[in-house]
């Protein structure tokens, strides 16, 4: 009888037996076999399991409580959520997500494959290495694994099925209140503000009526905007890299929404990347991200009218025009997304460590001046978000205007 036949939360010596029990493709070596702990997310355990023989998995496990707070609780079927993008993404995208080699509903668990030898982005960007081919495998990522997704590339009731499959009320809950309502009023009392900013946080999120507004909209926008099948929580520490190699993880947030969710992800925590390196004096690096922002942006709208014109499959979806109108749409939403994730991310309780590690306080204050500013920008003018060049402007604009706070 398997320990394993009804759930309970594994440690580090449950999961070498389970990865015996489960994962019999692999001739594990019994004697050498061992595992680690290495999660940094904020809500589940990964497990790294290896033997002295060159064998190792990874094994995803999902707490009933998570990490960042034992009071939160959430469905561990968000596993298996994960476990189903990535099977479909293999197929959509190969080569740029992790290979799944089994999951598993009972345990919550799911064993994938080692990308040790990848870092996570997020911690290289704030090393400043840079990453030439992130704009491409991004941007082809995104494409690929969105635009078939939509009805206007899939067959209807199958597009509808894969709604129903994918509905994931309890972590698009998390990003509702999150991102789209504490950041600008704090309703539960788990805001996190840096002290130096509070006064500046108070006026420009708290109490602009007309930012609270358009924010409403977007956040109405990520509620009934079943678009496309969304990696949902696109941010630099759901991507490894080295240098030849973007891997697209961690995708438990997906649900269908809007598009440009996932795309403002990406060029948010750019952003962040990007103040980072400002904080520590480093030109290279910041020409880099500010040569990558624009790129992420042109690519994606290059490679997503290539591909409207190859896949679409809906006639109306074909009438001259709409394309124009469905990509300016997915534009001004990505404007408005960058922005949430701008200042979710600087005052909510899920922060960066881009930011957060800034030490010097005069300074870590700028970058967050900047980052509310710009981010505000970008959801007050989102429609007027149409090309790469516009968030280099508007990160412009926001340093000169923070520069006038300081
Ligand atoms: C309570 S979970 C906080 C954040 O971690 C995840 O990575 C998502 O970004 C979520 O908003
Ligand atoms: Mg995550």
């Amino acid at each position: 009888m398997s320990r394993f036949n009804e759930y309970f939360l594994m440690k580090v010596n449950d999961v070498i037996e389970y990865v015996l029990e489960k994962v019999t493709a692999l001739d594990w070596d019994r004697g050498s076999i061992q595992a680690k702990e290495i999660g940094d997310g904020n809500l589940n355990y990964v497990f790294r399991v290896w033997d002295n023989t060159g064998n190792s998995v990874i094994v995803k496990h999902a707490g009933e409580t998570l990490r960042i707070s034992k009071e939160m609780t959430i469905s561990v079927d968000r596993n298996r959520i994960e476990s189903e993008i990535l099977q479909l993404q293999n197929k959509l995208a190969p080569g740029l997500v992790p290979k799944l080699y089994m999951y598993d509903t009972v345990m919550s668990a799911s064993v994938m494959e080692d990308l040790s030898d990848h870092e996570l982005m997020r911690y290289a960007l704030m090393k400043h290495q840079v990453f030439p081919r992130f704009a491409e495998d991004i941007t082809t990522y995104m494409v690929d694994t969105l635009l078939p997704t939509t009805d206007i590339v899939m067959e209807h009731k199958e597009k509808k099925a894969l709604v129903k499959s994918f509905i994931n009320p309890e972590l698009c809950e998390i990003t509702e209140d999150l991102v789209l309502n504490e950041p600008y009023n704090d309703m539960q009392g788990r805001n996190l503000v840096f002290p130096p900013n509070a006064d500046f946080v108070k006026r420009e999120l708290y109490e602009d009526k007309a930012l609270h507004q358009e924010v409403a909209k977007l956040r109405f926008d990520f509620m009934n905007n079943a678009q496309a099948l969304l990696h949902g929580d696109l941010h630099t520490g759901s991507v490894f890299v080295k240098p030849d190699s973007t891997r697209v993880f961690d995708p438990e947030f997906a649900f269908y929404g809007p598009i440009g969710y996932d795309v403002g992800n990406v060029i948010a925590n750019l952003i962040f990347a990007l103040n980072n390196g400002r904080a520590a004096g480093n030109d290279a690096f910041c020409d880099w991200v500010l040569e990558t922002i624009p790129q992420v942006v042109d690519l994606f709208k290059k490679k997503f009218l290539a591909a409207y014109d190859e896949h679409v499959t809906d006639p109306m979806a074909k009438t001259p025009g709409f394309k124009e109108h469905y990509l300016n749409g997915i534009l001004a939403d990505t404007a408005g997304f960058t922005g949430t994730e701008l200042h979710r991310r600087i005052v909510g309780m899920a922060q960066v460590k881009d930011i957060t590690t800034i030490e010097d306080s005069e300074q870590r204050a700028m970058a967050e001046k900047i980052c509310i500013l710009c981010g505000k920008d970008c959801i007050l003018n989102r429609e007027a978000f149409q090309k790469g060049s516009d968030y280099v402007d508007a990160l412009k604009r926001a340093e000169e205007a923070a520069q006038k706070e300081a």
